[in-house]
């Protein structure tokens, strides 16, 4: 029996993902990167603010050096700081608060596992943090998706064990690293039917069948790619 939800945030709860695109190309223009396409964005999905900046750089001709990377990376995160702004609670995605509110009406702990060191003022921003008994998010970890860090943080502060807890993700490093962390996974986002979860819906409004997912005895050999709309 599933006791508690961990919740990735960008593409999960929230659709942040246009912002760091945007931030993104900002950067790339000033580095003379005219390239930088939606599809390249994608591989940045779920990864960790300097391995995205890797992924932008792979378009660069140039080398940099530690520092230079650096600073280019905290130049994104100014771009995308300024963006997020115009964040509201209207920014979430589908099913997002409704899911939470039902699942604490179940009696099951919510948290958000996310690899963003903005996370938390992004949920301040759209007005999560009162549904949210815990965050784990990039400021309390040191490894990135796929590594399960995040995800274990997140059951440690709910203090539950890994194995009861359900990770939703939108990112193939995500559903990766929750596997890594013996938890079983709802995927959800664009590319849903692809990543591996043991579960998939389009997003969380689509999920009908919360209950099953919730009673499924616990089992690392459960059947993968098992649709729930
Ligand atoms: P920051 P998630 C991730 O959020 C984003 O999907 C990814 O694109 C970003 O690079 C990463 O957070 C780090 O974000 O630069 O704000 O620390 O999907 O794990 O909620
Ligand atoms: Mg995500």
């Amino acid at each position: 029996m599933i006791q508690g939800v961990i919740f990735d945030l960008d593409g999960v709860l929230v659709s942040t993902d246009e912002l760091h695109y945007q931030a993104w190309k900002m950067l790339a223009g000033e580095l003379g990167i005219h390239n930088f396409t939606k599809k390249d964005n994608e591989r940045q999905r779920g990864i960790s603010r300097m391995a995205s900046l890797e992924v932008l750089l792979e378009k660069s001709t140039r080398k940099f050096s530690a520092e230079e990377k650096e600073e280019m990376a905290e130049q994104k995160n100014n771009y995308y700081k300024e963006l997020l702004k115009s964040l509201t609670p209207d920014s979430l995605l589908p099913g997002a608060k409704e899911t939470l509110v039902y699942l604490r009406s179940k009696g099951i702990r919510t948290a958000v596992g996310s690899a963003s060191k903005n996370a938390p003022e992004i949920l301040k921003r759209i007005g999560l943090l009162p549904l949210l008994d815990q965050v784990s998010c990039g400021l309390d970890t040191t490894k990135s998706k796929p590594d399960p860090e995040v995800f274990l943080v997140a059951a440690r502060k709910l203090g539950l064990p890994a194995q009861v807890c359900l990770v939703a993700e939108d990112s193939a490093a995500g559903i990766q690293a929750a596997k890594a962390g013996h938890m079983t996974s709802l995927a959800v986002g664009p590319l849903y039917q692809q990543l591996g979860g043991t579960w998939q819906a389009r997003d969380l409004s689509a999920v009908e069948n919360w209950e099953a997912i919730i009673s499924c005895p616990i089992s690392w050999k459960m059947p993968e790619k098992t649709n729930c709309m």
